[in-house]
């Protein structure tokens, strides 16, 4: 951590106070937490790394480590042409649009999140920021809130139409816990999973295909749109998850193909979330990995929200004896979640690598990962 101070006093002058905001994993209930559903993410170590200090005007002063780059903004009205400054400028954004007052910011920004990973470096830059601002100018907003800012930063700011889950487990994590989070309500409970004999590890395909944040809004529009449909018979349903898909006639409501296919892959992902947790507390994990991979097939036939690598990877990690895996995150790329006996990595790791770089001549990289807390400072100055 010294060593982000030491970055700041390079482009700032003064004694910031640092924090860290981690990156997420979602064990199970993908795409689902923008309809209602329930998802199962935790906290992990990797992080977003900020040091900030008021600076006595109104000027926002943000420097990235990462693409070396200064901003400096005084006043709101429009998106910076740095992309990255945009989940910042979001947060300040949304904060103003509460009321909350606070002054200007010199604030560095660093960390070892994967870029385009699937881990969600943006919800843990918005968390970051919104939890700095909120400490350093004393304006005490509850981590749920603080969730709710970040994931609006970037549904207005941004542009993608995010869930919530991203922003709120980075809000709220606890060492070792995954939350059970119901998005409708944001309910959520803590839970410790048994992992003896068995491990989750993540394999980076580094690729991240273009039209992520196009497909991401276009497959939640869909979603939306089968919805409005589906509620002209279910005039009470809260949410799209909510409702029983054994008492819709598909053929009464003239779905397009994308949106029946949508349908299918959430309430199947609402299905497999209660056999997971189901057979986590009955200790059986080939019955809970197995899960994984059909969710991944899901995801990646009814959901049409993965490509071809990480198909590749995933298929070719099975073929290799793996319990289950299934990419993870908005999908087009970044990460594949593993979940097998422990020891069983070492011996089929160097085969997956040859195999990937064989085919698309990109490197592959294996993360061991533990998880971790929420959002919080590091030091006291
Ligand atoms: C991305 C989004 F930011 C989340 O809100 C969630 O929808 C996820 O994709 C898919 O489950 O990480």
């Amino acid at each position: 951590m010294g060593d982000i101070q030491e970055k700041f006093s390079k482009k700032f002058s003064g004694y910031p106070k640092v924090y860290r905001s981690p990156a997420r994993i979602n064990i199970i209930g993908e795409h689902v937490d923008y309809l209602g559903g329930l998802v199962l993410p935790a906290a992990i170590q990797f992080s977003t790394d900020l040091a900030m200090l008021p600076n006595s005007s109104n000027r926002y002063r943000i420097y990235s480590v990462h693409y070396d780059s200064l901003v400096e903004v005084e006043t709101l009205s429009k998106q910076s042409d740095q992309k990255w400054a945009n989940y910042i400028l979001g947060v300040i954004d949304e904060l103003k649009k509460e009321g909350y007052i606070f002054g200007g910011f010199d604030l560095v920004v660093d960390g070892n999140i994967p870029q385009g990973s699937g881990l969600s470096s943006s919800a843990s830059l918005e968390v970051g920021v919104c939890f700095a601002i909120s400490d350093c100018f004393k304006l005490g907003i509850p981590r749920e809130k603080i969730a709710v800012i970040g994931q609006r930063a970037e549904n207005n700011f941004v542009g993608t139409k995010c869930g919530i889950m991203d922003q709120f487990i980075i809000s709220v994590g606890k060492q070792d816990m995954c939350i059970l989070l119901d998005t409708e309500t944001l309910s959520y409970s803590y839970t410790q999973l048994d992992m003896e004999g068995y491990e989750f590890y993540l394999v980076n395909s580094h690729v991240k295909h273009s039209l992520e944040t196009s497909a991401y809004n276009q497959r939640r529009a869909e979603c939306e749109s089968a919805f409005r449909k589906l509620q002209t018979h279910f005039k009470n349903a809260k949410n799209l998850y909510s409702i029983n898909q054994n008492e819709i006639n598909f053929l009464d409501f003239q779905f397009t193909a994308e949106e029946h296919k949508r349908l299918k892959h959430v309430f199947g992902e609402k299905d497999r979330t209660r056999e997971i947790i189901k057979a986590f507390s009955e200790k059986r994990m080939v019955d809970a990995a197995g899960i994984l991979s059909r969710t991944h097939d899901s995801l990646s036939q009814l959901f049409e929200v993965s490509c071809e690598e990480i198909d590749f990877l995933q298929s070719t990690l099975l073929s290799l004896g793996v319990l289950g895996a299934r990419m993870i995150g908005g999908g087009f790329g970044g990460c594949i979640l593993v979940l097998d006996s422990i020891n069983n990595r070492n011996s089929i790791e160097e085969n997956v690598k040859k195999k990937y770089y064989e085919k698309y001549k990109i490197e592959t990289e294996f993360y061991s990962f533990t998880i971790s807390d929420g959002v919080n400072s590091v030091n006291k100055i």
